[in-house]
């Protein structure tokens, strides 16, 4: 049943490292899994991204000698919270969260894969400029509506609908099927906000 004609789901970053247990892991994280293999099927493509990190990535507070994680340092110009190592390529915690359908997913995006530069949005890198390539798959599939699910809300999330709405999507964020990080405390609200506030339509 394809009830969403020219859309698309997008699942953002529904891995172990995000989930209880992983390294950076977001409250409640596991508990849009279910969701999201029940809304899966209605939906004619299925896209799903992959947050997978070289060792070596700058996001990393380990890679920054002195610093703390969860710090925040502007590097080249741009804001970065220093995280915890999470989502490295190849490991256990880069990989989807058990019991994740991925079976009717067609592309598989990761990101995050340089590592001079972290990339939360689906669409571009942090310096807002370097595609991932992600537009030009939708634009060739005539798709003009985005449905986000995912994690997390403050962060990858927010930034690949804010993206979604740049590029001329009609975005739309299933929040039940989001859990966010919120740090700083209160940055889920602030998120949320902003995204409404920017023409993302929250669906309860
Ligand atoms: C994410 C922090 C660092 C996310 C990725 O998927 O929202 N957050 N890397
Ligand atoms: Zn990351």
């Amino acid at each position: 049943m394809d009830l969403y004609g020219n859309s698309v789901l997008l699942v953002i970053d529904v891995q172990n490292d995000f989930c209880p247990g992983g390294r950076l892991a977001v409250k409640d994280g596991d508990r849009v899994v279910p969701f999201i293999n029940e809304i899966m099927d209605k939906f004619g493509k299925v896209v799903a991204t992959q947050d997978w990190h070289p060792e070596d990535h700058l996001s990393f507070a380990s890679n920054h000698p002195g610093k703390e994680v969860m710090e925040i340092e502007t590097i080249d110009g741009i804001e970065q919270v220093l995280w915890p190592d999470h989502c490295i390529q190849g490991t256990e915690g880069a990989n989807f969260y058990p019991g994740l359908n991925i079976e009717n997913i067609s592309l598989i995006l990761r990101k995050g894969m340089d590592k001079r530069i972290d990339s939360y949005s689906a669409f571009f890198e942090n310096d807002k400029k370097t595609s991932t390539g992600l537009d030009g798959y939708l634009r060739n599939l005539h798709i003009d509506t985005v449905y986000l699910t995912g994690l997390a809300t403050d962060y990858c999330v927010y930034y690949t609908a804010i993206d979604a709405v740049k590029l001329g999507y009609r975005t739309n964020l299933f929040i039940k099927g989001s859990r966010g990080v919120n740090f700083p405390e209160g940055n889920v609200e602030r998120a949320v906000n902003d995204m409404k506030e920017r023409g993302v339509k929250i669906i309860e």
